[in-house]
Parts: C-alpha cells; structure tokens; sequence
C-alpha cells in the first residue's frame, strides 16, 4: 500500500512511563487527532479481577491530563480507600490502585466482559475522558510478558514491582504473540503514516512486544515513511527501569550500538543523547543513521524540543 501523499498522521510506538514523555510532546506539537499511540499491553495483567493495561492507562491518563506527574503512572491526588480496605480483608496490595484509577479498570473489565474488544474499549475510554489522539493497544488478544527467573516464573507487574527488578532474568517470552492479531488499523497506520516513531520505552519488554505481533515488522520495514526510534538508554543505562538489564537477556548489547544492530532491519534513523556521540560512527556502519540530541525529557519543554526535532523527519 502506498502512503497517501497529505497524510499528516505520526505513528509512535510506545510502552509507559518513559514513551508517555514523548507522547506528550507530541500532543503539544502536533494536532492530537493526527497522532496514532501504538501502546504495549503485554504488561496488562489481572488483579482483584479486574483487567489492568497500565501502558494503555499511562498514554490514555497522560493525553487527558490525569497523569500522576511524579510517579509517571496512575491518576494525580488519586486516594486509596479501596486498596486500604483490600488489605484489611487479608488482599494483597503491592500493585498500588488508586480509587480513581479502579473506575478506569471495572469499565474496562465489564465492557470486556460483555464482549467488547480492548481496542473498541480503549477508544471508548478515550472518548470519556476527551482524548482527541487514536491511542491503540497492540492487539486484542491477550499476550503476556512472562519471565524466567532466579525467583521463578514471573509476569512482568511480579518482577517489576512485585520483586523491584531485582531477581536475575534467564529469558522472557511473550506468551500468546503468535496466534495475536495486530488491532484493527494498526497495520494501515504504520503504513499510510507520515512519520513513525519508536518511542524511548524499554525494548525487551514494551517496544519487543509491539513488534513480535505478526505482521509489524513487516510493516514497519516495507512503509514509505520514515522510520526513527529514539534511546531509552545513555552511557549504557536506562533512564530508569530495567531495561539495560533485559536488553542483555535478549542478547542484546545494552548500548545504543545494541539497539541499532536490533532495530535496523526497519529503522531508518536513531537518536541518541550526545553523552553517545562517539558511538555515531558505529551506528552509521550498520545502516542506520544517527543524530545526536539531549534526549532527557525533564520539562515539558524537553519534550516539545525532542518532539519538533523528530518531526523534521517526517516526509
Ligand atoms: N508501578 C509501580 O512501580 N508500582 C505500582 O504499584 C504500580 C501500580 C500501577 C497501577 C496501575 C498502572 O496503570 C500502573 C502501575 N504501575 C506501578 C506502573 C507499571 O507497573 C509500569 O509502569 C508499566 O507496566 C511499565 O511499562
């Protein structure tokens, strides 16, 4: 399919916390209707019985503006009645969930439970809150990060709050990814699209995902746009999270090197922090350009500048 020449719309792949940065620079910089937020759910888990998508949930909460600003997750001045009265039933309460946040979750567990898709749900969830953007989760099928560990087998909301990343990972597996389907639009997204952008979120578990589900890679190779995924990483280490950790796991050098050897069958340019600058060359060999920027995303203002500077990218 060729990509239709006035198409405005960015394509960003993203997982939570780190990616939502972006996300937002982009919602500032851009009419929120063009943006299309491509967002990983094999994070999403079951607690108390409800369905929790914490990476749909982070895009979704801060395109709305309900974004808890200090954590990077869940909603802002949320309170906790539910999760204080979980633990005095003898619950378990280490995955935090705030009242307000729960409301977003027994919607989306009774709107799955009367048979609608999670990418129909999202978009109603969208609606309510005023969000203007298309935010879609991968697939409507469920997948699971699951993780082989010195502690066991774990999901992905185990190891990473549960145990705070510390048990040492042997491997990880997307359970379910190769009989998921890529969500309604998705794949005619990446390829109408006038930019896409790999967002920097962690590329074992929120970026992988993404691209295991059959047919993005695919699509993302062969769409006439420019294709630019940006570092979650400098000097070797994340900005926050395990990613460097995992990366390793998949044996993946944990460098912006490492990233590009791993993206750079469908990535057309990398953007790395110039802390990195000495490793452009090194990029450059394996057919991928590199342009080195600050890519720390403190202040809304990061974010616009990291955003407008990607967007020179699109055709
Ligand atoms: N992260 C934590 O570190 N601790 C939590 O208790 C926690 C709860 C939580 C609840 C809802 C939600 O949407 C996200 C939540 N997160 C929490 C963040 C989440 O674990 C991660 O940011 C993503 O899964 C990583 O992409």
């Amino acid at each position: 399919m060729s990509r239709d020449s006035s198409s405005r719309t960015l394509v960003l792949l993203t997982g939570g916390t780190g990616g939502a940065k972006l996300v937002l620079g982009f919602h500032e910089e851009t009419a929120p209707e063009d943006l299309v937020v491509v967002c990983n759910t094999a994070d999403d888990s079951v607690v108390h019985g409800l369905h929790v998508s914490p990476d749909v949930d982070t895009i979704v909460y801060t395109l709305a503006g309900l974004i808890d600003p200090a954590k990077g997750w869940g909603i802002h001045d949320d309170t906790f009645a539910v999760l204080e009265q979980i633990q005095r039933l003898g619950g378990e309460t280490w995955f935090h969930l705030g009242d307000r946040d729960i409301a977003t979750h027994l919607t989306r567990t009774r709107l799955l439970t009367e048979g609608q898709p999670l990418s129909r749900v999202t978009a109603a969830l969208c609606q309510a809150l005023g969000v203007k953007s298309t935010v879609l989760p991968m697939s409507d099928q469920r997948v699971e990060t699951r993780l082989s560990t010195s502690a066991g087998e774990l999901s992905f909301q185990e190891y990473f709050v549960k145990a705070r990343w510390q048990p040492e990972v042997l491997s990880l597996r997307y359970r379910g990814i190769e009989t998921c389907g890529p969500s309604p639009g998705l794949l005619e997204a990446i390829h109408g699209a006038a930019l896409v952008v790999v967002c920097p979120s962690n590329p074992a578990t929120s970026i992988g995902p993404i691209l295991a589900v059959p047919g993005v890679r695919a699509a993302l190779r062969e769409t006439p746009a420019k294709v630019a995924a940006v570092s979650p990483m400098v000097q070797g280490r994340s900005f926050s999270g395990p990613a460097h950790k995992l990366m390793a796991t998949l044996g993946v050098e944990a460098s912006v090197t490492g990233l590009a050897a791993a993206y750079r069958d469908f990535v057309d340019v990398l953007v790395i922090d110039t802390e990195d600058r000495g490793l452009q060359p090194a990029i450059e060999q394996l057919g991928v350009d590199a342009r080195a920027t600050s890519i720390r995303m403190d202040t809304l203002d990061d974010k616009k500048r990291l955003a407008r500077e990607l967007l020179q990218f699109s055709v």
